[in-house]
């Protein structure tokens, strides 16, 4: 029997620190992956929860997917009309160094493998704390990078809406993250100041290395390298000019085509089951007010007074276009119609699409103010053509491109 136990305590364990054998671990690895993390994640939280506010979620009858959001929405405010180019600068932020900090993340977690292993799992009632903060931030990690990057590369996979799940998820990697920085921030700057000397101790440098067939410094190199990569080829997901690079954007999304109308598309006419015969000759925009509800032809639109605005469409699926020259009814003179002459309220904007998703949306009184806001019915000296939302779209400066319904067979103006 004593045999057999010798034996098995000598097969290779992952839970045995001898198991673990590259020469790179080790807290100065570590602490530089970390502090990348720590700067880059930062900047991804708070782009993200801005996307959130832009939504406009708080309009809750219409746009709020997250009705038990309850105190996590504490932060939400009134998302403003400008600069124009507001959530492209955002929200590509947000996708294109969410994307580029994946290999970051991964080496971090190869970095500290060992100590997920470690024996016993739990020492004491401080350390089973630290190791639950660890589930949240690992698993909330995992969690937000797959949803995240499945959502960009527009891989509807999801069990209900990537919405919600991305957002509680964001709670509780934010959790884990919070309490992890605290708990390490203080070693981190403490080894990368203690400099290239011995350190006295080194609780993740392996205690048996093998030889080294690359640097510390060849590996950060090799890291540093891969999220380059990344961000070289994510970066043109957010610029007309670059768009050729952006060799990993999900084909037949966001392809321009070409003409006046040749920018990107997210949802063709057909993909949503628009008929022509809903959006032909018999096609009519009701605006509804207090003043009554209004029947308009698309030349009736034509003859009321049309205004221009260069804005762009920016997608919460990490694509955008520079500034389209779009031509229109301002959603403030439509509010007048409905009764509304001075200040506008919000308004409710419903498409004439039947089924799928984003085929309504509520904007805010400040977002039907705003002079660019435009029922559009032209775009860059053309008419709409069917996939950019023919016979009338909205667009609104600033506002995620959900916002912008196109198809549009209804506004209701007043508060919600
Ligand atoms: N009715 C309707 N409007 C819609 C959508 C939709 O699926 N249905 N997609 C929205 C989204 S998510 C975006 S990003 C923009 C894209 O506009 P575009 O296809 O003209 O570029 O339209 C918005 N308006
Ligand atoms: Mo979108």
């Amino acid at each position: 029997m004593g045999d057999l136990k010798r034996r098995i305590e000598a097969l290779p364990s992952p839970a045995r620190p001898g198991f673990w054998r590259s020469p790179l671990r080790g807290v100065r690895f570590t602490a530089v992956l970390g502090l990348v993390l720590l700067a880059g994640l930062t900047l991804v939280f708070v782009t993200g929860f801005l996307s959130y506010a832009a939504y406009n979620p708080d309009l809750a009858a219409v746009n709020d997917k997250t009705p038990d959001k309850g105190l996590l929405g504490f932060y939400l405010f009134a998302w403003p009309t400008g600069p124009h180019w507001l959530y492209r600068l955002t929200q590509g932020v947000h996708v294109t160094l969410g994307i580029a900090l994946v290999p970051v993340l991964l080496a971090k977690l190869w970095s500290v493998i060992p100590r997920l292993f470690a024996l016993p799992p739990v020492r004491s009632a401080g350390h089973a704390l630290e190791r639950l903060s660890v589930v949240l931030l690992v698993g909330g990690a995992l969690f937000q990078v797959v949803t995240g990057v499945l959502n960009v590369q527009v891989e509807y996979v999801f069990p209900g809406s990537f919405y919600r799940l991305h957002f509680y998820g964001a709670w509780v990697f934010l959790a884990g993250f919070l309490a992890h920085t605290v708990l390490k921030l203080p070693r981190a700057v403490r080894v990368l100041r203690a400099g290239p000397g011995p350190l006295g101790t080194d609780e993740l440098a392996a205690p048996d290395p093998a030889p080294a067939t690359l640097s510390r410094r060849g590996a950060l190199a090799m890291v540093g390298a891969g999220s380059l990569v990344l961000l070289a080829t994510s970066a043109g997901r957010s610029s007309d000019v670059l768009r050729p690079t952006a060799l990993l954007a999900p084909h037949g999304v966001g392809e321009p085509g070409s003409g006046p109308n040749g920018f990107q598309i997210n949802k063709t006419a057909a993909s949503v089951g628009i008929r022509t015969a809903d959006t032909g000759p018999s096609w009519r925009l009701t605006v509804r007010g207090p003043a009554g509800a209004f029947r308009f032809t698309r030349d009736e639109l034509l003859a009321m007074a049309l205004r221009s605005a260069a804005l762009p469409i920016a997608c919460v699926e990490g694509w955008s276009t520079s500034d389209q020259w779009w031509r229109g009814v301002r959603l403030r003179d439509l509010a007048a119609i409905a009764g509304f002459p001075g200040h506008p309220p919000s308004v409710l904007v419903e498409s004439v699409q039947r089924a799928g998703s984003f085929r309504r949306a509520a904007l805010r009184s400040n977002q039907v103010a705003d002079a660019r806001s435009l029922l559009a019915l032209e775009v860059n000296g053309e008419p709409l053509t069917p996939d950019h939302g023919y016979p009338a779209r909205v667009i609104v400066p600033a506002a995620p491109g959900v916002m912008n319904t196109k198809w549009v067979g209804s506004m209701t103006f007043g508060d919600l």
